[in-house]
């Protein structure tokens, strides 16, 4: 069972998964107008990876009891000049996301709720990668400076990523991770 103070901070929380969804979407779309095909699939890959973060918390509100209030989604950004610049913006917001994230552990800490500790475990792991591929991309990236053949290499190279995380969402995410949550 969850106190009201973790089950509404946690609803909150799901709310900036989506908006981390949605960014990372109109990064996808940016670079495709950029015809860095490569950049925007690696968002659209990035855009998977939050919907399940979102979802894992959804499904993991609901198994507690909780009745989930969905919150309106801020509009993202529109316009990015470069891949540098994304890359720039994204390890801001994710540096952001790291913040609410402390935040929630130290509200599930007071609370004395030893569940949602070891549940927001695996997000707090996950910033930490979060935020190293934001800054080997922002490295690369500010490396290969105005090289388009080292851009364009780079776009190969991320044209790679592939979707890892399950995205059937009516399967339940947390059971589809096999107890990784
Ligand atoms: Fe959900 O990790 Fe990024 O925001």
């Amino acid at each position: 069972m969850l106190s009201d103070k973790v089950a509404n901070a946690l609803n909150q929380h799901i709310n900036a998964e989506m908006y981390s969804a949605y960014l990372y979407m109109s990064m996808s779309n940016a670079a495709n107008d950029l015809g860095l095909k490569g950049f925007a699939s690696w968002f659209m890959v990035q855009f998977h990876e939050e919907m399940m973060h979102g979802m894992k918390m959804y499904e993991y509100l609901q198994r507690q009891g909780v009745s989930v209030k969905l919150l309106a989604i801020q509009q993202p950004p529109h316009d990015f000049s470069s891949a540098l610049e994304m890359f720039e913006k994204t390890l801001e917001h994710e540096q952001k996301v790291t913040g609410l994230l402390n935040n929630l552990m130290e509200i599930a800490k007071e609370e004395k709720d030893n569940a949602t500790q070891i549940f927001l475990n695996w997000y707090i792991t996950e910033q930490v990668e979060e935020e190293e591929n934001d800054n080997d991309m922002i490295q690369q990236l500010k490396l290969i400076k105005d090289d388009i053949r080292g851009v364009l290499l780079l776009d190969r190279e991320l044209a790679q990523r592939a979707v890892t995380v399950p995205t059937d969402y009516s399967k339940g995410i947390e059971s589809a991770m096999k107890g990784e949550g």
